[in-house]
């Protein structure tokens, strides 16, 4: 039961903004779950992405397209983080360095990496007044304006279907007390530039989470941070559509972890937003960096919308502050306090409460089908059952499965549906999909194939057409 209730308020994917329905199923359960004392479950994970997919939520790293021959480096990905951001290679100046002419082959190299291997991609960022192409420094006004939105449609629409969340604008507020947005280029575009560059990334990419992202934005009290839950309030009121906010966290002396952080990200989170640690980084050593570590984690996994960490970078030596010492890593790849007491904030049981607030911003194209398809097939039973949720938009669909042990529990597991003529499946996260038309089968990967009798763990896929209809067959080994 312990160990039920636990999973019962994971809920990491692709595909939680839309899943208002299965998310009161979710609510039900947890009501249940309120009434248990939560103690360590027997299979807490061993690794950062697993642990933190057990509490329903991802752990990530930035990372560098050029590292991905480092064997060492390569070696921790695979085996702790199921998300990855590119640390530059989608920015403005790689991926649009003359204007007009889009250049992907390194933020290629990252998604395809991270397609292989079961991980999520964060997207990294769209517009931004800083590493901008020459040819855009140089720009102005509606030409500039018209640069931009071009650039973000372009971009996120060669990556649409791979992308979790993306970074639409990066870094638009000023720092100090005045809560004013940064002056820029963008900027002075006027102080619309930011929702128009949202909107023409949902019309781009409909299943991807859109993230306003900045620094600096940790401590509840800073008038930036203020000015930020500002704009995500005005957005949610207005209808632009929003579905994440983007904390950095990077911590050094100057800018400490704050003790009112878990007030922040709930405050955020309350707006009707996921919450997501984007750049984590606590410089220090030992005992005290760890502790810190611990204190972030725990934060995350106390606020339920607070979906996912990513660390920048994975070991000391490839972080941009590298003298800090600030991850989880050494420079030869050993484990470090501060790796110690992250996963076992991510195993202390009993943290995580499930969400209350259904996600609220509406895709672009209101669903041609209805949202969710119930379970017809009650867990209880031997092998497993699914149930799906569906968002789906003219031209695509996000499908989020749920997949629920029964008596016996399971030690891997198998889902199978059939596509409409016309639908493929384009990317599936938390899963591994074989087929891309007609039957599809998606299988467990490493980390979430052992589920407890009555456990449950979520996956997704994404894809072009028409979203299978009823449930699917799940068949557990
Ligand atoms: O880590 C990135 C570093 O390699 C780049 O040289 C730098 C250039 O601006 O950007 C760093 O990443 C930044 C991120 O894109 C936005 N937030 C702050 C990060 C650290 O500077």
């Amino acid at each position: 039961m312990k160990h039920v209730s636990a999973r019962a308020s994971g809920r990491w994917s692709a595909g939680a903004r839309r899943r208002t329905a299965l998310v009161s199923v979710l609510a039900g359960a947890a009501a249940v779950a309120a009434t248990v004392i939560f103690a360590p479950t027997a299979s807490a994970g061993t690794t950062l992405g697993a642990s933190a997919a057990e509490k329903g939520r991802y752990f990530g790293a930035a990372i560098a397209a050029h590292k991905l021959s480092d064997s060492t480096y390569v070696g921790i990905l695979n085996r702790e983080f199921n998300s990855v951001t590119p640390e530059n290679e989608m920015k403005l100046d790689a991926t649009e360095p003359q204007q007009g002419v889009f250049t992907f082959t390194n933020a290629d190299r990252i998604v395809n990496h991270a397609i292989a291997n079961g991980m999520a991609v964060r997207g990294h960022t769209l517009a931004w007044h800083s590493q901008q192409p020459g040819w855009m420094q140089n720009m102005s006004g509606t030409a500039l304006r018209q640069a931009m939105l071009n650039h973000v449609t372009r971009v996120a629409s060669y990556y649409r279907g791979k992308i979790h969340s993306w970074d639409v604008v990066n870094e638009a507020f000023a720092d100090g007390s005045t809560g004013a947005r940064r002056d820029s280029n963008l900027q002075r575009t006027g102080d619309d530039w930011i929702e128009a560059a949202f909107r023409a990334a949902r019309a781009a990419d409909p299943g991807a989470k859109l993230c306003y992202n900045d620094y600096n934005t940790d401590n509840w009290t800073h008038a930036k941070t203020q000015a930020v839950y500002n704009l995500v309030r005005d957005f949610k009121a207005r209808g632009v559509p929003i579905d994440c906010v983007g904390l950095q966290s990077h911590f050094n002396p100057n800018s400490p972890y704050p003790s009112n952080y878990r007030t922040t990200l709930s405050s955020f989170a309350a707006l009707g937003v996921d919450v997501q640690i984007t750049e984590l980084d606590i410089e220090g050593s030992g005992t005290t960096q760890a502790n810190t570590y611990r204190s972030v984690v725990a934060d995350c996994l106390a606020v339920a919308r607070c979906t996912g960490i990513t660390v920048w970078g994975i070991r000391d030596t490839d972080s941009w502050r590298a003298s800090g010492t600030p991850l989880l890593f050494d420079g030869n790849g050993n484990k470090k306090p501060a790796y110690t007491a992250t996963l076992e904030a991510l195993n202390a049981g009993g943290t995580t409460t499930p969400p209350t607030t259904p996600p609220t911003t509406p895709p672009t194209t209101p669903p041609t089908t209805p949202p969710t398809t119930p379970p017809t097939t009650p867990p209880g039973g031997a092998g497993c059952s699914a149930s799906v949720s569906v968002n789906q938009w003219t031209g695509g669909f996000v499908v989020t499965v749920r997949v629920t042990a029964g008596s016996g529990g399971t030690q891997g597991w198998a889902v199978s549906t059939t596509l409409p003529g016309g639908a493929a499946v384009t990317n599936a996260w938390n899963a591994q999909g074989s087929g891309t038309t007609g039957s599809v089968t998606f299988r467990n990967v490493a980390y979430n194939g052992q589920l407890g009798a009555g456990a449950s763990t979520e996956f997704g896929f994404q894809g072009t057409g028409t979203a299978p209809t009823g449930t699917p067959t799940c068949t557990a080994s």
